[in-house]
């Protein structure tokens, strides 16, 4: 079995590869995406470490002169994905790439540990480190950009101000920002419930409230520090902050294997360290037992436990009492034996949908970052648990974006052949 699911995986990154970068999915998802790319780097590391640098390569020629990197890059003038270049207009920003089209917003920080992953798999160390040589300081300065920009109240953690940012579209968690936004009703054609049921995405009122943060951002002209004063979505998200810890420690690896980057070294240790502090005193919430997002316009803890909850243990975040009671959350509201491992929202909640995008379906990317985790602490059996469940639902499915936790309601939903489900899955066979 293992055999044919490397080889079927393999066909559909094969697919999907553009000859320079790799499309998440054909039709529904046109161009390259920022966290898409990482992960798909990740499986192509396996096979053919030329492509998985060569899709970085690509992602990081997109990067803006202050280091951002954005959630979209167009490659082409596609016209099967809306909102597409004519909406986003990310030459607002006067730091902009002047090459390629993006979108003025970002996606969960994953390269850092992209890289090490590529390093770890690699067979040739001394060839995948002069390649990382080149690499490293562009995701270094997007770290500081993020920093710089994004840590407004200097405790080293970030702000998202799009859910899109957030990498989970639709999660109830924004369900309660929503009412505080006056979004217009604007007219514009969807593309993406073309490609799938739209009982399976999120809804018009849903696309109004993404589209009317954008057009407040572009007003601004994308400036970060406009951003933070006038944005009315203004969030610290535990995944995108666990990413980007995850991603400092491997960075800080690195520079240490290619001897070099003691100031870069500095700085993301005190970044870091802080993060950290910020992370568990801020962020995770003993009643609920686990990490929550805060919104930083209405100045509290969003009340909803997900997928993203679990993601600090990737980091290494939590002590050890609280990575117990991380477990604890897992186990009671996700984990009872009639639901495979691990839903993005809280199955026990009255909002869990089983069937649509991010309010309840399965990820195969975050059942990754959670199986490292829960590894990473030696939660063995649950670790394997988390691996088998998204191995078993691929094998029975197929290469699709979403699955559903109910073992007696086997089902796959969204876009098929889909490319992180297939290179996350060439990673966890091996
Ligand atoms: C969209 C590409 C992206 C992912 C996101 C996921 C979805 C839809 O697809 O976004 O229109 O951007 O939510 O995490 O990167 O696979």
């Amino acid at each position: 079995m293992k055999e044919n699911l490397i080889k079927k995986a393999i066909e559909v990154l094969e697919n999907n590869w553009q000859g320079g970068f790799t499309i998440p999915a054909q039709g529904l998802y046109p161009f390259q995406w920022k966290w898409d790319s990482g992960f798909i780097a990740v499986g192509y590391a396996h096979y053919d470490m030329q492509k998985a640098i060569k899709e970085l390569e690509t992602l990081l020629d997109a990067q803006w002169d202050n280091g951002f990197i954005p959630h979209i890059v167009f490659h082409n003038d596609s016209d099967t994905y809306f909102p597409g270049p004519d909406f986003h207009q990310s030459r607002l920003h006067p730091k902009a790439s002047k090459k390629y089209r993006s979108t003025g917003m970002v996606q969960p920080p994953v390269l850092g540990f992209v890289l090490e992953r590529m390093y770890d798999v690699a067979e040739d160390k001394s060839t995948i480190l002069s390649h990382l040589d080149s690499l490293i300081d562009k995701v270094y300065d997007n770290h500081v950009y993020f920093y710089e920009n994004r840590d407004i109240h200097n405790e080293g953690l970030v702000y998202i101000y799009h859910n899109w940012e957030s990498g989970t579209d639709n999660s109830p968690m924004w369900d309660d920002i929503w009412p505080t936004m006056d979004s217009p009703d604007y007219e514009f054609e969807r593309r993406d419930t073309t490609h799938v049921d739209p009982s399976q995405r999120p809804t018009k009122r849903e696309y109004d409230h993404y589209l009317h943060i954008i057009e407040i951002a572009k007003q601004h002209g994308y400036d970060d520090a406009k951003i933070a004063e006038h944005s009315p979505f203004l969030v610290q998200d535990p995944l995108f902050n666990a990413m980007l810890l995850r991603s400092n420690e491997a960075l800080i690896r690195l520079y240490g294997l290619l001897n070099r980057g003691v100031d870069e070294i500095a700085y993301l240790r005190s970044k870091h360290s802080l993060g950290i502090d910020s992370m568990n005193t801020k962020l995770f919430d003993e009643n609920s037992g686990a990490y929550l997002h805060f919104d930083l316009r209405s100045n509290k803890l969003l009340p909803y436990i997900s997928s993203s909850s679990f993601a600090p243990l990737h980091a290494g975040i939590p002590t050890k009492e609280i990575a117990s009671k991380l477990v604890e959350t897992l186990t009671n509201k996700f984990g009872d034996k009639g639901k495979l491992l691990c839903a993005s929202f809280d199955p026990t909640h009255e909002k869990f949908n089983p069937k649509k995008y991010w309010r309840g379906p399965i990820w195969i990317n975050m059942n990754w970052i959670v199986f490292q985790g829960l590894k990473r602490y030696g939660f063995k059996d649950l670790a394997e648990r988390v691996r088998k469940d998204s191995i078993e639902l691929v094998a029975n499915h197929g290469f699709y974006e979403y699955f559903d936790c109910r073992k007696n309601h086997p089902n796959a939903y969204g876009g098929n052949n889909f490319s992180w489900t297939a290179a996350l899955l060439i990673d966890l066979l091996h």
